[in-house]
């Protein structure tokens, strides 16, 4: 029995160890588990709830990294197949003292964008509270974006939430203007969009927190709530009956790594919802998780614990 339902590509991350340095320059790097909807995966066992996570792996060292790594964290891995025909990808990372780090990625023609409808035939979706999806999967492929519409109804119509965060990736399609019309077709069938300031700018046109709501908004078919992701400053919120929250980020001491911080967001506001905390509520938590996210050099390795991030949280209360 899983809460969660998640699919994607998750990948090895090489995260470069020398700060300020060009990726064709770096010597060291550390390895670790990384890919959108992985992390929040990640994030949402960590916290304490069960999660599958759906994709295809190659019969690689890569993929076998991949599958223990998920074990290790507790993801479900029954609905992941395994292929001797593709590989698996993987990315690479820069480190920087200042601003966000350059990423390259490894991923064409991977196993996960090859995902077979077939395997989404398996879910159990009885079992299943909330599904999130992110922009990134469906632009990998035709297959994959053929797999993700194969999907959707399904979700549907066992009446499961869909969270979705567009989480734009533009090297992986072939023009700006198909990836803001497939991104924003995508999202009309969720119930809750969690785009970042950046993305609404590129799929909505304005910088504005409450513009970008009300496109999603009236957009949307199913769509409910729109949390638009200001970085430090927090969250800001839109529901369709009108109610509008501002919630504030956190401060940390020291940002190792900007990159996951906005998977930990959907991590802390899933386990909120799934918890039954309101969405404001769950919009404070999903700041908490990202901020202990920019605290570590891997995407995902910073995520809380539910006691680390109780302390945390009313700590910062307490100031
Ligand atoms: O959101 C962070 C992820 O994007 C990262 O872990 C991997 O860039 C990535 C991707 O495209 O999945």
């Amino acid at each position: 029995m899983s809460e969660l339902l998640t699919i994607g590509e998750p990948m090895a991350l090489f995260a470069a160890q020398d700060p300020d340095v060009e990726l064709k320059d770096a010597t060291h790097f550390q390895k670790f588990l990384a890919g959108a909807e992985v992390n929040v995966a990640i994030g949402v066992s960590r916290l304490g709830h069960s999660v599958e996570y759906v994709t295809r792996l190659g019969a690689d060292p890569m993929g076998d990294y991949i599958k223990d790594q998920l074990k290790f964290n507790h993801v479900g891995t029954k609905y992941i197949d395994t292929t001797a025909d593709y590989l698996t990808g993987f990315q690479m990372k820069q480190r920087v003292t200042k601003g966000d780090p350059a990423t390259f990625y490894f991923r064409k023609g991977s196993a996960a964008s090859h995902l077979k409808k077939e395997q989404l035939d398996k879910i159990h979706f009885s079992e299943l509270k909330l599904a999130h999806l992110t922009g990134i999967f469906p632009g990998t492929s035709q297959q994959a974006l053929d797999a993700f519409n194969y999907l959707l109804p399904l979700l549907r119509q066992h009446d499961i939430p869909i969270t979705f965060d567009p989480n734009l990736r533009p090297t992986l399609w072939s023009d700006t203007e198909t990836m803001v019309r497939t991104i924003n077709g995508l999202a009309a069938q969720a119930d809750v969009i969690l785009p970042g300031i950046h993305e609404g700018e590129v799929l909505v046109g304005s910088r504005d927190p409450e513009t970008i709501a009300d496109f999603f908004l009236n957009n949307g078919k199913y769509t409910k709530t729109v949390v638009v992701k200001v970085g430090p400053h927090g969250a800001f919120i839109k529901m369709k009956d009108g109610q509008v929250f501002d919630v504030p980020g956190y401060k940390v001491a020291k940002v190792v790594d900007t990159v996951g911080a906005g998977d930990g967001f959907a991590a802390g506001f899933i386990t909120g919802q799934l918890e039954g905390l309101s969405v404001e509520k769950s919009a404070k938590r999903g700041n908490a998780v990202g901020a202990f996210g920019v605290q570590s050099p891997g995407d995902n390795d910073g995520y809380p614990t539910p006691i680390e991030l109780k302390q945390f949280m009313s700590a910062y209360e307490r100031l």
